[in-house]
């Protein structure tokens, strides 16, 4: 009777797994957390959710690489005539750093048909890619970066801008941080450094090809002009299989803590508003606790450095005579170096 009892069960929890699978490949798809709970999500690398229920890609540590997903993987894709679906996602995020001037590397919401990223670099390739497979296109992953570091290599604008990124970290279109104004369409410049809490809004028109990219302060309405707008057949990139979605985030030489404080969700319509009530608060650093790292400008006519440089380690910014000759290395990228020389 129990065998009898026991197998009843198991087609029951079965039944129950493929109605939850039919679900979530119907296009029809949505989920909104106003702060996350463990079971929200999975994660991957140092990512994790605080106590008081932030999403933590990274961790102040450096050359470090975290990703979240949400669990069940979607279909982006119809099936009946493949075309790519429509859909919208929102979320709130903050970067906290250990520095008063810098952080880095930054953050990306993605689209990806795998969850492993254990070849995935930090640093530039902001956890999604290495060198070999940035820009391939077998990688099938839509990408929205949040980049705080200027890499001339991966042809950043420059350290603080929002970029669509097709299977590499090289953008197909990027634009400096910021929001235009409903009234005058005038551009308002937002600091990812400020350690404030700002909004993202992605949206793809599946008929249109259209992908929006919009941001702004916290609570401050959806303003109407997109930060970005470009026309992206995304038919090549999303595949038939379903999807994960999901965050991801890396450090390079800069101990910085990526935080997301809300994400909702929706194939086939207009993801639900975040709650800004229900939102964990991002955690602000002491000042005093933060290092500077300095911005250097080198007169030739100086016989000595004429001012105070302090670093949380001589390895990044360092001051000293090299063959009689004082000079400034300051590693401003990754480990590339930078050396000011001067009599
Ligand atoms: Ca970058
Ligand atoms: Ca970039």
């Amino acid at each position: 009777m129990s065998t009898v009892f026991l197998r009843t069960l198991v087609c029951l929890l079965l039944l129950l797994f493929h109605l939850k699978l039919a679900a979530s490949s119907g296009g029809n798809d949505s989920f909104t957390f106003n702060g996350f709970g463990r079971l929200n999500l999975t994660f991957d690398g140092v990512a994790n959710v605080t106590s008081d229920g932030l999403l933590k890609l990274t961790n102040m540590s450096k050359q470090s690489k975290g990703h979240a997903f949400y669990p069940t993987p979607l279909r982006f894709r119809n099936l009946t005539n493949g075309t790519i679906f429509s859909f919208s996602t929102t979320f709130v995020f903050g970067f906290i750093s250990a520095y008063t001037n810098v952080s880095g590397n930054g953050m990306t919401f993605f689209v990806s048909p795998t969850e492993d990223f254990s070849a995935a670099l930090g640093s530039q390739f902001l956890g999604l890619f290495n060198q070999s497979s940035d820009g391939n296109s077998n990688n099938h992953v839509l990408a929205i970066e949040i980049d705080t570091n200027y890499n001339p290599d991966v042809l950043d604008i420059d350290d603080n801008h929002v970029g669509i990124d097709i299977n590499g970290v090289i953008s197909n279109a990027s634009h400096a941080a910021g929001y235009y104004a409903n009234d005058n369409g005038s551009f308002t410049y937002l600091s990812l450094r400020s350690e404030k809490a700002m909004q993202v809004w992605i949206d793809y028109d599946g008929h249109e090809m259209l992908l929006n990219v919009t941001m702004a302060p916290i609570r401050m309405a959806k303003p109407h002009k997109p930060l970005l707008s470009a026309t992206i057949d995304l038919s090549s990139v999303l595949l038939s299989d379903p999807m994960y979605v999901g965050f991801s985030s890396s450090t390079g030489s800069f101990k910085t803590s990526h935080y997301v404080l809300g994400w909702s969700f929706r194939m086939n319509g207009i993801a639900e508003p975040l709650d800004y009530s229900l939102l964990p608060s991002l955690p602000r650093a002491k000042s005093n606790d933060k290092d500077r790292i300095a911005m250097v400008i080198v007169s030739p006519m100086l016989s000595e450095p004429a001012f105070q440089l302090t670093s949380e380690s001589s390895k990044d910014i360092g001051i000293g005579k090299k063959s009689g000759r004082w000079t400034i290395h300051v590693r401003a990228i990754s480990n590339v170096f930078c050396e000011f020389s001067w009599c």
